[in-house]
């Protein structure tokens, strides 16, 4: 992920082709995407069911809370930032995803990432308890007190129960996350046309994954549904980290780097 530099012509010439792919095809657009996020996952589903059972005690809990919000800050910000390097790499394996300009690349991974992680975190959060998965152990919301964003957290904590009462398996978390990230309507994009036809046909895979089940259409405006809720929370992200660099610019300035790239 590189800084916002590349400049590429939009293509001048554009073939109009209808999307009339074959199930062979939208098969291989499956296959692919499904192991790219099997392949970048960060936790395997057998994983995460193990941890399941380990959760922060109460002392944790209680010296999380006694931090400093500058160190809980950065706590955060380090764990996502390794989030997002998996993000990457689920990018780049994406079949068509290295074949846009690189600007357009970084534009879709700026702007798209974070609905990623949030999407993804639908793994590794208990409805059962409300709890999400935090240096290696599940906790509630309240360990993430000291930061001072209880409406922030809030969101994503709704956010996070509210999709797993969609119960996504892994191949439509794949699906859904990379067409979250292909998005066409991404502001700045030179080849839109590229990232939209892009999108189709990972929106056709997800259609036919969703088919397997039943009421399919159904569940596919419920995911959909959610999208509004996940921008009030990059909108909401963006706010707080704003004011945090205001309180506290020596610490915003030890973040990791690719942090402060994407959100900075
Ligand atoms: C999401 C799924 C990824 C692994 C992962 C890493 C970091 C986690 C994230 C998941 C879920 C959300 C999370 C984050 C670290 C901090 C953040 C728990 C599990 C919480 C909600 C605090 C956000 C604070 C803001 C002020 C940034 O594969």
């Amino acid at each position: 992920l590189d800084v916002l530099s590349a400049h590429c012509p939009v293509e001048m010439v554009e073939e109009h082709r209808v999307l009339d792919l074959s199930s062979a095809e939208i098969e291989h657009v499956s296959q692919n995407i499904i192991q790219s996020h099997l392949d970048t996952c960060q936790f395997t589903s057998e994983e995460l069911t193990k941890m399941n059972w380990n959760f922060h005690s109460q002392d944790d809990i209680y010296s999380l809370q006694s931090k400093p919000c500058e160190w809980m800050w950065q706590l955060c910000a380090i764990h996502i930032s390794n989030a997002i390097q998996y993000v990457v790499e689920f990018a780049k394996r994406i079949d068509g995803f290295m074949d846009l300009c690189q600007n357009d690349q970084i534009v879709l991974l700026k702007s798209g990432c974070l609905e990623v992680l949030l999407i993804r975190m639908t793994r590794a959060f208990n409805p059962v308890n409300n709890t999400v998965l935090f240096e290696g152990k599940f906790g509630g919301m309240q360990i993430f007190r000291s930061l001072g964003c209880d409406d922030l957290l809030h969101a994503i904590f709704d956010l996070g129960s509210a999709l797993c009462r969609l119960d996504l398996s892994d191949e439509e978390i794949a699906l859904f996350t990379a067409a979250v990230l292909i998005s066409p309507d991404r502001p700045w994009l030179a080849e839109s046309r590229k990232v939209q036809k892009l999108q189709d046909r990972i929106f056709l895979a997800l259609q036919k994954e969703l088919q397997k089940r039943h009421c399919s259409e159904d569940l596919l405006a419920k995911i959909i549904s959610k999208l509004p809720l996940m921008k009030t929370i990059c909108n909401l992200h963006s706010d707080k980290l704003e004011f945090f660099r205001i309180l506290h610019p020596e610490t915003a300035q030890t973040f990791p780097p690719l942090y402060k790239e994407v959100f900075c």
